[in-house]
């Protein structure tokens, strides 16, 4: 069975947006799961631990038959492909890949919380998921809705469209 899942991109070390288009590329070319959607990059200020570099984030749509805990493993084996080095909490990355929901279907483990528990919180992750899924609820409300009260403080589009992820 096919699952509509979203993941959350970002980085801010190196070239976040070259490692972001990359790792969707790897993600997209693998038989279990296809990137149906992918938002605009967004240049966003640093959110949790402030005296580091801006982001670069964007969330994509991705149908896949791996079980949460599997699209988790491979988020994670995507992020060290691209030599992420887990240091501090919220701290510089040069890829992070999140799994913000999976078909809606709560999951709760050691690993694993979905969906993910911040993202009601986050305007870096609300801003780019309203282009793909502005429909998608979170706490009985829509993430146009959860915008609506967000503060999109210093959150700017980086790119035209969606296709800056696809090779050109
Ligand atoms: N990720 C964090 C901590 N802070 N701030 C922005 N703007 N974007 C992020 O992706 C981000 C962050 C930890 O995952
Ligand atoms: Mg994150
Ligand atoms: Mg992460």
């Amino acid at each position: 069975m096919r699952a509509r899942a979203y993941l959350g991109l970002g980085g801010n070390i190196g070239d976040p947006a070259a490692n972001m288009a990359a790792a969707l590329r790897r993600i997209d070319a693998r038989d279990d799961t296809a990137v149906a959607a992918v938002s605009r990059l967004y240049r966003t200020p640093p959110w949790g631990k402030t005296d580091q570099p801006d982001f670069v984030n964007a969330c994509a749509a991705v149908d896949t038959t791996l079980s949460p805990p599997e699209l988790l493993a491979l988020c994670l084996a995507t992020e060290r492909a691209f030599k992420r080095e887990r240091r501090e909490r919220w701290g510089p990355r040069t890829l992070d890949l999140d799994v913000l929901d999976y078909a809606g279907m709560p999951h709760a483990d050691e690993t694993l919380t979905l969906p993910h528990p911040r993202v009601t919180e986050r305007a870096f992750v609300l801003v780019p998921l309203g282009d793909i899924a502005p429909e998608l609820t979170f706490d009985g409300r829509s993430v146009a809705d959860w915008i609506a009260a967000a503060d999109p403080e210093g959150i700017t589009p980086a790119s035209a469209d969606g296709q800056w992820w696809r090779e050109r």
